[in-house]
């Protein structure tokens, strides 16, 4: 049983009770625009009908970026939190968190900065040797935001976050199979069928179970107690970072194509 919904940036297939969402924006490497990510959000609540029982998150076949991450050229250029809670990647990220479906992350290529809390926020990651992993605010003096950051905290070694925010540089395929961020890491000839067969493997299991076990496992991770005070403190320096002219610099570098020179200002 096959179908599909085609849009130009995101097409969704539906094959076997698992349905594949494939980012298609090729031209701008699949940079996670509002349009692309309202499509996302569109083609994940369309899944639970009960029909599908897993879900595989992948980049169009052949791409070296997996995804370039946030549309710089959306960010809102300060006065505005720049990863707010409407934010449409933060939308994605919710519902990939509260989808009641596994979903994997089907990754060939390299995923940059927002994109790499997506590939985190899904339930599963395969990746082939192609891989790399980028966090990347400090290129761009952005001031990322609380609910980010306890995402990696929830999946990573404090000094493997702190190596990779300080310095963006992309984590290589084998070392992200070290730190265990990714659950398997195959040849790129067999990324298909194994991931496929991992989604499959799961479409004959109680999907009540899973649904309930999956948002159980995300209110229990995401239970952060945080003082209301520390939280406006935290939102206080937030504003200070997003104000600054280092984060404009970094904009515009981006924009002008040529490096940033950060002032501390
Ligand atoms: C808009 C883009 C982008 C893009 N936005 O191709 O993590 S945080 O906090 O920083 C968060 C806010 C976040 O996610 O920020 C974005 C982090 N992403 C990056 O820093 C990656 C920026 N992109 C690149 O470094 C390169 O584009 C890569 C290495 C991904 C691919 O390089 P390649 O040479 O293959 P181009 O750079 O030529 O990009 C092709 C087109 O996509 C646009 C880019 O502006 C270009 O458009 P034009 O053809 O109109 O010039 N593009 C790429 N990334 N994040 N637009």
């Amino acid at each position: 049983m096959s179908s599909a919904m085609q849009s130009d940036i995101l097409t969704v297939e539906i094959k076997n009770r698992v349905a594949t969402l494939t980012l298609n924006n090729v031209a701008k490497r699949n940079a996670l625009s509002a349009a692309l990510l309202d499509a996302l959000i569109t083609g994940l609540n369309g899944l639970d009908t009960g029909e599908v029982r897993a879900v595989i998150l992948r980049a169009a076949p052949g791409l070296s970026v997996w995804s370039a991450g946030h549309d710089i050229k959306e960010l809102p250029r300060g006065h505005e939190d720049p990863l707010g809670y409407s934010d449409p990647l933060e939308r994605a990220l919710r519902a990939i968190r509260e989808l009641p479906l596994p979903v994997i992350a089907m990754v060939h290529g390299s995923v940059w900065g927002g994109a790499l809390d997506l590939v985190l926020s899904c339930d599963m990651i395969v990746a082939d040797e192609t891989a790399s992993f980028a966090i990347t605010p400090v290129n761009l003096g952005l001031p990322y935001n609380t609910t980010g950051l306890l995402h990696f905290m929830g999946r990573l070694p404090m000094n493997l976050i702190k190596e990779m925010f300080f310095t963006a540089a992309p984590l290589k395929a084998a070392e992200a199979e070290r730190w265990h961020i990714v659950n398997h890491l195959v040849p790129s000839g067999e990324l298909d069928s194994f991931t496929m067969a991992l989604a499959e493997g799961m479409t004959t299991k109680a999907p009540l179970a899973m649904a309930i076990i999956k948002e159980q496992l995300r209110v229990l991770a995401d239970y952060q107690p945080i003082a209301a005070q520390v939280f406006e403190r935290i939102q206080d320096m937030r504003r200070r970072v997003y104000e600054s002219a280092d984060f404009q610099e970094g904009i515009n570098a981006f924009l002008e194509k040529r490096a940033a020179i950060f002032t501390g200002k």
